[in-house]
C-alpha cells in the first residue's frame, strides 16, 4: 500500500513528509494504522547524529493505533484491536523474557538494524522501490506501520490512543523507573533531575507509591510548575550551578541526600545534570540513569573513591524495566480511572506535516511536556 510518512534522508536536514510504499505484513507481523505518536527526545538523537542511524529512515517509536491486518502465525491480536506499540520486542522465550525482564529480550540486539526481524525491509521508495529503513521496528511517524507481533500489546477498546501512545516509551520509562526498577516505598525520598516527559512520569510514579519527599530539579520554571502538579513536594531550579542545586537538596534532607535520585533529562543531558543526580543521593542510595544521552557524551564523571566510601549505587534503566505486555494494560486502567495526568504532560498536538517543528521544539529545549502527533 501507499501511505504518508516522514522520511529522514540525512542527519540535521528537515524530514520530508511524502508517500512511501509499505509492504503487507509477513509471518508474525501486524499492520497497524497509527492513531497517534509521540515525539521522544531519542528520535532527535538520531536526527542530530548523536546516535547512529542508517538512512533513509522513517523515525518515531512511541505509537498507538488500530490493527488492520495480521500476517500468518499472529494470534495475539486481530483486525480492529487497539494496540500500543513497544519499540523493544519481547519474544517470550529467551532467558530474559522467561525471567520476566522482557525489556532485555534477546531480540533487542537487532533494534537498530533498520530492518524487520527477518532482515528485510517493509518500507520502500515509491520512486524506485529502494528500501527505506525502519526505526526500532516500529517507525511510527507514518500513517501506517508493519511491526513484529513481539512489539505490540492489545489494549481495551475504551483506551484513548492519543494519550496511550505515551505508554510506548516516555511514560513507561519514567513511571517504571520508579515503580519497577527501584520499587520506591512509602515515605522514601527521590530527587528527579529533568522534568520533561520522563521526569514528569517518574514524579507520578513516586506520588502513586506514596513516596515522601519528591524533589524535582529543572532549568525551566514552567517545567517545575508542572512537576508540582504531578506530585513533586519540592522544586529546585537549576541555574546551571551544580553546587547550588546539590546544596539545596542536602538542606532539604538534613545534609543526607535523598534515598534515590535519577537523571531523567535525555536529550539535554550534560555532565552537570548527571553530577546533580549523583551528588544528591544519600550514602548507600541508588542513582538511576534513565534519559538517553548522546553516544559521544561521557556525562557521568564519578570518583571511584566517593562511590566506594559512600557505597552509592548507579543503575541504568531501559524502558522503565517494563514488562510491557502487563505494564501497559495496567497503565491503561490507571488512565481510565483518572489516576494519571497525561493531559497536562501532552502540551502540544500536531499533524505529521508539523514534524520538523516538533524536532525544532526539542532542539530548543524549552518546551513543556510531550508533543503528540495525531493522525485523525
Ligand atoms: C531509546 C534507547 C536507545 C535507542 C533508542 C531508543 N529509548 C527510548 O527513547
Ligand atoms: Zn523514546
Amino acid at each position: 500500500m501507499r501511505m504518508k510518512a516522514a522520511v529522514m534522508y540525512e542527519p540535521k536536514k528537515p524530514l520530508i513528509v511524502e508517500e512511501v510504499q509499505l509492504d503487507p505484513p509477513k509471518a508474525n507481523e501486524v499492520l497497524v494504522k497509527l492513531a497517534a505518536t509521540g515525539v521522544c527526545h531519542s528520535d532527535v538523537h538520531f536526527y542530530t547524529g548523536d546516535l547512529p542511524a542508517q538512512m533513509p529512515m522513517v523515525p518515531g517509536h512511541e505509537g498507538a493505533g488500530i490493527v488492520q491486518e495480521v500476517g500468518p502465525g499472529v494470534t495475539r491480536v486481530k483486525a480492529g484491536d487497539k494496540v500500543v506499540l513497544s519499540f523493544l520486542p519481547s519474544c517470550g522465550q529467551c532467558r530474559m523474557c522467561v525471567e520476566g525482564r522482557t525489556n532485555l529480550c534477546d531480540l533487542g540486539a537487532q533494534l537498530m538494524a533498520g530492518v524487520m526481524l527477518d532482515q528485510t525491509p517493509r518500507l520502500h521508495s515509491v520512486r524506485d522501490g529502494s528500501p527505506i529503513r525502519n526505526f526500532l521496528f516500529v517507525s511510527t511517524w507514518a500513517e501506517y506501520t508493519v511491526v513484529p507481533d513481539a512489539c505490540l500489546v492489545k489494549v481495551r477498546d475504551e483506551t484513548p490512543l492519543e494519550k496511550a501512545c505515551l505508554f510506548g516509551c516516555g511514560f513507561t520509562t519514567g513511571y517504571g523507573a520508579v515503580t519497577n526498577t527501584i520499587h520506591i516505598r512509602p515515605g522514601e525520598s527521590i530527587t528527579i533531575v529533568g522534568c520533561g516527559g520522563l521526569g514528569l512520569s517518574a514524579i507520578q510514579g513516586a506520588a502513586a507509591s506514596d513516596a515522601g519527599m519528591i524533589v524535582a530539579v529543572d532549568v525551566h520554571e514552567e517545567k517545575l510548575a508542572l512537576a508540582k502538579k504531578m506530585g513533586a513536594t519540592h522544586v529546585v531550579q537549576n541555574r546551571h550551578n551544580v553546587d547550588e542545586v546539590v546544596k539545596e537538596v542536602l538542606h532539604l534532607t538534613q545534609g543526607l541526600g535523598t534515598d534515590y535520585s535519577g537523571e531523567f533529562v535525555g536529550f539535554d543531558q550534560t555532565p552537570e545534570t548527571a553530577d546533580i543526580a549523583f551528588r544528591s543521593v544519600r550514602k548507600g542510595g541508588t542513582m538511576l540513569l534513565v534519559g538517553v544521552g548522546a553516544l559521544s557524551q561521557q556525562t557521568l564523571k564519578v570518583s571511584p573513591f566517593v562511590l566506594t566510601m559512600y557505597e552509592k549505587r548507579i543503575q541504568g534503566v531501559l524502558f522503565g524495566s517494563a514488562r510491557f505486555r502487563t505494564d501497559i494494560p495496567r497503565y491503561v486502567e490507571l488512565l481510565l480511572a483518572g489516576k494519571l495526568n497525561l493531559d497536562e504532560m501532552i502540551t502540544n498536538q500536531f499533524r505529521l506535516e508539523d514534524i520538523n517543528t516538533c524536532i525544532a521544539n526539542v532542539l530548543a529545549g524549552n518546551k513543556v511536556g510531550r508533543q503528540v502527533i495525531r493522525f485523525s
